[in-house]
Parts: structure tokens; C-alpha cells; sequence
């Protein structure tokens, strides 16, 4: 019984070391093994055994065959080096949307860049608003009406007002009893229009469907046709299996001739242009300027004898008043927004394409 596990297990470690290189050593480990104690003291089996270093250009354990040559490398490759304008030979993890970080092997990132579907909502617009813009008030006048209440039949005298929020001393003012304010509406001295807010976007970050991340191999090594590196062959993460080799360069390029046929355009980044379009509006309408006058009956305008608004409509008062101020008030009017205005517009769009040309 004990002699027959002693081969099973010798056996079994004799494969190992062919696998590795090493059958010769384990060889003699498995006659030890095969004498009984059966726990495999074969920690020290590869002592003489030169590892093949697949990346140093030497052949380390004399066989003839330098890193790529070697079949102790069999995870690396021979890859051709990239032509004059393209970067490379690079790996990528093209299989992943989301690819992990370069591993150890290829530790530089040359370039990371997106590619796929760009998702991106439209626009938010904000509401669109107009106001009434542009009116220029002229200046009313006051109709003074003398010694008879909101008559004219007794004498009148109008007088322009030259000037806003001013204490001012119309001639003979005293004599008037009711007054008469102009409305000031009637003499627009502008043509007013309606000025429209501008509708402003709220977007959100484009975000391209996977990224591309191309790693650089850190040492490389010979045993390949002239030029070309003896590279790892490494899967995302460090992983065993494969990531594509690559060259790359900036641009939406054709692939070189030669090797790395399979083309892939990525992108640098997206280019936004999502906006609104410009609010509408409508024509001006009920644009009036406004304004009150005062009349007082001190010199320094602070004795307040009648407001008189300017509408047209007629104020009594008495006797006795000797200064006027008028008061401007801001112009009023209506402004509609007109349909068709504010709504989003522009899109998302791939730029800054770099090529990638990979092995098939
Ligand atoms: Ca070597
Ligand atoms: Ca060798």
C-alpha cells in the first residue's frame, strides 16, 4: 500500500515539474518520495534550475532559447512594434466596459479614452419670460385751472414740466384751483419692444457606454524577429488569459499595414452643444408711462397741497399752492411669451478620436 502511493504521488509531481521546467530535479525527489515518508520534501527540487527571464534578452538557463523563444514563456508574445506615428505595443481590455486598471505587467497607461453610446437626456429648459423693454417717458404737462373748480372757462394756463423729482416753480401756480394732469402715456418718445429672458439649459454628464484603457508593458524582452518585443501576455487585472495587443494613435487613422488589422475608434471626450433655443415674444401692448404730480404750498416742496395723477382726470384743490414736483414712475405694459421658444436643442457628439489597430 505505501509503495503505491509513493509512485502515485511521484508521479504526480513529476508532471508538475515537467510543466515547470524542472523534471530532471523532481525526478530524484520522487525517489525519495518513492522510500516512504510520502510527505513530499521537495522544497529545495529546483535548486540548479535557472529560471528563463522572459524579459532581459539573455537566455538564463542555457537552452538555446532567449525569453520568447523559450517555451518556459509560453504567457508571453512576440509583438511587432508599432510603426513610425503610433504608439504601441500596447494591451487593452476590450471585452470590458469598465476595464480594470493596468496590472503590474503593463503598468503605464498610455491612454484612456471611451467609446460605445453616448447617454445624454436633452436639455432642461427654464421657463421663457418677456418684459416690456426700451420706453423712453416724455415729460407731461399740468393743466392749471383758474378760479373755477375742473373748469377752463375762467382761464387756464398749461405748463410743461422740464424735469423729474425736481421742486420746480411754475409761473403764477398760486392762482390755480383744480389741475389737470396729461397722461404721460401719450407721449412715448420710443418705439418700446419686449425683450425676451434668455431659457437657460440643465444637463446632465454624458457618459459614454464603456472605456478603453491602454496599458504599456513594463519590461519586455527579446528572442523575436528584429524589432519586435518578447511581451506579456496578460489578461484584465493581471488574470490569466489575453488582452488585445494594440498600437494607437491620435486622429480617426487607417490601420497600418501589417499585423494590427482590427480597427476601433475611441474618444477623448464628448462634445456638448446642448443648449435652448432663444425665448419668443410678442409685440408690447398697454404701455403707459407713469407719474404723479404734487403741488405744495411752501418753497422747499415739503407741504403737501394736492397729488395730482396724470390720467387726464381733473384734481380741485385751492388757491395758494407754489411749487409742483412730479414723481416718474416706472413704465407699465404687457409682454406675451410666444410659443416656440426655450426648448432644448444640440446634442452630444464623440470628439478627440484617437485609433486603436489590434491584433485579430
Ligand atoms: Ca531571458
Ligand atoms: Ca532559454
Amino acid at each position: 500500500m505505501r509503495a503505491a502511493r509513493a509512485v502515485r504521488l511521484s508521479a504526480a509531481l513529476l508532471g508538475a515539474g515537467l510543466a515547470a521546467g524542472c523534471a530532471q530535479v523532481l525526478g530524484v525527489n520522487g525517489v525519495e518520495i518513492g522510500d516512504g515518508d510520502g510527505n513530499g520534501s521537495g522544497a529545495g527540487g529546483h535548486g540548479g534550475h535557472v529560471p528563463e527571464d522572459c524579459t532581459n534578452g539573455k537566455d538564463d538557463d542555457g537552452d538555446g532559447k532567449t525569453d520568447c523563444q523559450d517555451s518556459e514563456c509560453a504567457s508571453y508574445q512576440c509583438l511587432d512594434p508599432a510603426p513610425m506615428g503610433w504608439i504601441g505595443p500596447v494591451l487593452a481590455d476590450l471585452a470590458s466596459s469598465t476595464p480594470a486598471p493596468c496590472p503590474k505587467a503593463a503598468p503605464s497607461e498610455a491612454l484612456v479614452a471611451s467609446y460605445g453610446t453616448i447617454t445624454a437626456t436633452p436639455a432642461q429648459c427654464s421657463t421663457c419670460s418677456c418684459a416690456v423693454d426700451g420706453v423712453v417717458c416724455a415729460l407731461p404737462s399740468l393743466l392749471e385751472l383758474r378760479a373755477a373748480f375742473c373748469s377752463a372757462v375762467n382761464g387756464s394756463a398749461s405748463f410743461a414740466i422740464t424735469a423729474a423729482n425736481q421742486c420746480l416753480a411754475p409761473p403764477n401756480l398760486s392762482l390755480a384751483v383744480s389741475y389737470q394732469g396729461n397722461p404721460p402715456g401719450q407721449a412715448l418718445a420710443s418705439k418700446p419692444s419686449c425683450k425676451p429672458s434668455t431659457s437657460m439649459p440643465t444637463t446632465d454628464t454624458p457618459a459614454f457606454a464603456s472605456q478603453a484603457r491602454l496599458c504599456a508593458p513594463g519590461a519586455v524582452g527579446g528572442g523575436c524577429k528584429p524589432q519586435a518585443v518578447c511581451a506579456p501576455k496578460i489578461g484584465p487585472n493581471g488574470a490569466s488569459g489575453a488582452m488585445s495587443a494594440c498600437i494607437t494613435a491620435p486622429g480617426d487613422m487607417d490601420c497600418p499595414a501589417g499585423p494590427y488589422s482590427v480597427k476601433k475608434l475611441v474618444y477623448g471626450k464628448a462634445d456638448d452643444t446642448r443648449n435652448c433655443s432663444a425665448c419668443l415674444c410678442g409685440n408690447p401692448v398697454n404701455v403707459k408711462c407713469n407719474g404723479t404730480s404734487t403741488v405744495y404750498s411752501d418753497a422747499a416742496c415739503t407741504m403737501v397741497k394736492a397729488a395730482i395723477p396724470h390720467t387726464g382726470a381733473c384734481i380741485n384743490s385751492s388757491a395758494g399752492s407754489i411749487r409742483l414736483m412730479y414723481a416718474e414712475e416706472p413704465p407699465t405694459g404687457n409682454c406675451s411669451v410666444t410659443p416656440g421658444g426655450g426648448l432644448p436643442m444640440g446634442g452630444v457628439m464623440p470628439a478627440d478620436p484617437h485609433t486603436l489597430c489590434c491584433l485579430p
